[in-house]
């Protein structure tokens, strides 16, 4: 049976339903088209940090409240090396702007919410998703649900499918060109609901490897250590993480450490990953799906949330205004913000982590590189404006 809308989004993650979310709000009809069930989604532990831009975006996507309610506003987040922490004041070196800790679960729940609550179209449980005739301008998804068959012909298709999605696979591949590094570790993540080590976030740099103090509200922390790409989960127990954790922090941090039984625990591998460009015709990649950064400089959700900003609103320029500027223009667009952001999330991860082909050499130029970095007006200010999230174009 063949349905019809404006917008066919594939991905009901940050993407799909912040798209969904903005388009529905401009009057732009929209159906999500999702492999999993909502609570899938849901238990992916991400993110955790928000550019003001996100959250602008949020609140223009009437989904702000809870983020403002229970989101924490951080103006700086601290380096620890050398076994001293040094804070790195965001408000002060860029003017007074802040990220807010809200965690990407919590964005999600709240898009979910709005979404059924405005009784949009979302198909959870959609199997073997495939786009099509996405080169020409009558587009269609195809996928089996409950075991049947369907069509959804649209205008439009965003490919909001994440790296492991159906969307950038069925570009030929002579039309894409990938650009991809693979880092030599990965990151074991912890959830506990226990206080946080610090008010704002710590990031260390340590002989053992990279440690992350983050946290999720002032009674659930997320905690992550470098870790072996051979490493599994079931190789780490709790005790053992935490005691690795301490071993990575400054003496106050490790003795102040409270510590509590996980409630997740995952590996995640580190990789910077583009495809260019980011339109098919009638097909656009949004999120994930055209783009990774290893998660250090806090970027993926965020870089997914500047896509959907310039995709909308060029979306809602054709429909609105019958004009399809920002259609050719959204992979440069997203592009030109991309790369700034792989490029901040490449350093600060070059900058933190232990590489084991660096040597020696390797560790004493990461600590000339701290100590400039915490020594130094002008590059405390890169960092900080990177860190809140560059300014847009427009
Ligand atoms: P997502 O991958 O979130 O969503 C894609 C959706 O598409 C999923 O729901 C998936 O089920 C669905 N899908 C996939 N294939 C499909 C198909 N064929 N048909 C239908 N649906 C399909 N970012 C940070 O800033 N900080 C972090 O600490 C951080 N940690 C991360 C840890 C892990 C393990 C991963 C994988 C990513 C992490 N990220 C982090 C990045 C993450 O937050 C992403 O940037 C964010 O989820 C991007 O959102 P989406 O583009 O919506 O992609
Ligand atoms: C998180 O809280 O999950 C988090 C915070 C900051 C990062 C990466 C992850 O840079």
């Amino acid at each position: 049976m063949a349905r019809r809308t404006q917008v066919a989004i594939v991905g009901a993650g940050p993407s799909g339903l912040l798209l969904g979310q903005l388009l529905a709000r401009a009057g732009i009809d929209n159906v999500i088209v999702e492999r999993q069930s909502g609570d899938y989604v849901l238990g992916r532990i991400r993110a955790g940090v928000l550019e003001q831009t996100t959250a602008d975006l949020l609140d223009e996507a009437g989904v702000g409240a809870r983020m403002h309610a229970e989101g924490l506003v951080h103006d700086g987040f601290e380096l620890c090396f050398g076994g001293a922490r040094h804070r790195i004041d965001l408000a002060g070196h860029t003017g007074g702007k802040h990220v807010i800790v809200y965690g990407q679960t919590e964005v999600t729940r709240d898009l979910m919410a709005a979404r059924s609550a405005a009784g949009l179209p979302t198909v959870y449980g959609a199997k073997d998703v495939a786009p099509h005739h996405f080169d020409g301008d009558s587009p269609y998804l195809t996928y089996t649900h409950d075991g049947q068959p369907q069509e959804l012909r649209a205008d439009f298709i965003a490919g909001c499918d994440g790296y492991h999605g159906a969307c950038r696979a069925a570009v030929p591949p002579a039309a894409l060109s990938i650009f991809e590094k693979v880092y030599p570790f990965g990151w074991l993540g912890i959830l506990a609901d226990t206080p946080p080590v610090s008010h704002e976030l710590i990031y260390s740099n340590h002989e053992r490897g990279f440690a992350l103090c983050s946290m999720r509200s002032p009674t659930r922390t997320r905690y992550y250590v470098q870790c072996s790409l051979h490493d599994k989960v079931e190789d780490w127990s709790d005790d053992a993480f935490w005691d690795e954790l301490r071993r990575r922090l400054d003496p106050r941090a490790a003795e102040t450490l409270v510590t509590g039984p996980s409630i997740e625990k995952s590996i995640a591998p580190l990789r910077s990953f583009v495809a260019e460009p980011m339109r098919f015709g009638s097909m656009f990649l949004a999120g994930d799906a055209a783009h990774i950064v290893p998660p250090t400089g806090a970027k993926g959700l965020n870089l997914a949330a500047s896509d959907v900003r310039i995709l909308s609103r060029a979306l809602v320029e054709h429909y609105r205004d019958h004009s399809d500027a920002g259609i050719e223009r959204y992979s440069e667009r997203c592009l030109a913000r991309v790369w700034k952001a792989e490029r901040f999330s490449w350093w600060f991860t070059s900058l933190t982590h232990k590489f084991p082909d660096t040597g020696a050499i390797g560790a004493r130029l990461q600590r000339a590189e701290l100590d400039y970095l915490v020594s130094s007006q002008a590059a405390t200010t890169v960092m900080a404006e990177n860190y809140v999230g560059l300014p847009f174009d427009g």
